[in-house]
């Protein structure tokens, strides 16, 4: 096997730390609370099929009208007692949740860092076999340390990231992050419980051949987005073939991490049932930019680089295009051609 079995997860964290002289390891604590959740819960979703107690709907909806899976509120539980009992963090927020929960105790107040989680991106398509994610960024408070969290350390534009990433639970399990100095890709071993280094300083293709984009809503797309669709669907004179390939999962980690090892765009613009698009800014749309942007591609949202965009509430939605950077540049010229 390839994976490069000697650096695991936790000695590159180590290792990462120590280039900061100063640094207290509280970000390593979050990172590899991070990481034991996402095992717990990659082991769930492996027997989804097998068992009936944590496969399907809970038979109500979550804070924004959707409807929760039972795997939802399995890993949205997981992730935040993890979070909480280290004392790493004074808060967290959660796509899950309406708003977000201050981990109020002596302990965590003095932490200096909050969470922002998406617990299981994609949940309805565990149904069907189908790969699910988890997305997370950690942040700076914004207020005083000592004191419980407030709205403002949540609401901050994605430029303020101290680290992002996301887990991919597909046919093998996978937790891509950065800290601000690159993209490392690890593959978990469930023989032995353990992610292995196995994409070094992952880059995205400059040019790729893939688009991604929920076709069955062409009709309600502006015109730009349907320009721009066209065009990847037109021919290539120089070598008679179509353009892009359109692949689409439906499941936004798997989705990106295709592209982003392949080389393509995705795009998820308005919509007449979503007005200002379906993902969320501050749990999918900002941590996924800074990792496009740190393996070289680039992440917009109409007008703006969506890590300039500051959130306006916990749970706000914009149109997002992410990806290989030509292709961004092209789309950005046919959205800007509208205006
Ligand atoms: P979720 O956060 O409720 O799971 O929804 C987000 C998912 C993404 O994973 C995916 O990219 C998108 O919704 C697909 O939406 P659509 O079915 O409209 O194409
Ligand atoms: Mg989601």
């Amino acid at each position: 096997m390839s994976i490069m079995k000697n650096v695991t997860v936790g000695e590159f964290i180590v290792e990462s730390q120590n280039n900061f002289p100063g640094s207290t390891g509280e970000l390593s604590k979050i990172l590899s609370a991070i990481k034991l959740a996402s095992k717990i819960l990659s082991h769930q979703i492996n027997k989804a099929g097998l068992a009936k107690e944590i496969l399907g709907s809970v038979g109500k909806e979550n804070t924004q009208g959707e409807d929760q899976q039972k795997l939802d509120v399995f890993a949205n539980d997981t992730f935040i007692n993890a979070l909480s009992a280290r004392g790493v963090i004074c808060g967290v927020a959660s796509e899950e949740n309406r708003s977000f929960i201050a981990f109020n105790d002596n302990v965590n107040n003095d932490a200096k860092y909050v969470v922002l989680i998406d617990p299981l991106d994609g949940s309805s398509n565990i149904d069907v076999n189908v790969s699910v994610g988890t997305i997370f960024s950690v942040y700076k408070r914004q207020s005083k340390k000592g004191q419980p969290v407030e709205m403002k350390d949540f609401l901050q534009s994605g430029n303020c990231q101290v680290a992002s990433g996301y887990i991919i639970y597909g046919s093998s399990t996978m937790l891509v992050y950065t800290t601000g100095s690159g993209v490392n890709g690890f593959t978990f071993d469930p023989s032995i419980g353990v992610f292995f280094l196995s994409h070094p300083n992952m880059k995205i293709p400059k040019e790729g051949k893939l688009y991604s984009v929920n076709e069955g809503n062409f009709a309600e797309f502006c015109p730009a987005i349907r320009e721009y669709i066209k065009f990847c669907q037109s021919e290539d004179l120089s070598t008679n073939k179509r353009k892009y390939n359109s692949r689409y999962i439906g499941s936004l980690v798997a989705d990106f991490q295709r592209n982003l090892i392949k080389g393509g765009i995705y795009l998820y613009p308005s919509n007449l049932s979503h007005p200002n698009g379906k993902l969320r800014l501050t749990y999918e749309c900002a941590p996924l930019a800074f990792i496009a942007e740190q393996a070289g591609g680039r992440a917009i949202s109409k007008d703006k680089r969506v890590m300039e965009i500051p959130p306006s509430e916990l749970h706000q939605r914009v149109p997002f295009f992410v990806g290989s950077k030509y292709m961004i540049d092209h789309l950005e010229e046919i959205l800007a051609s509208e205006r």
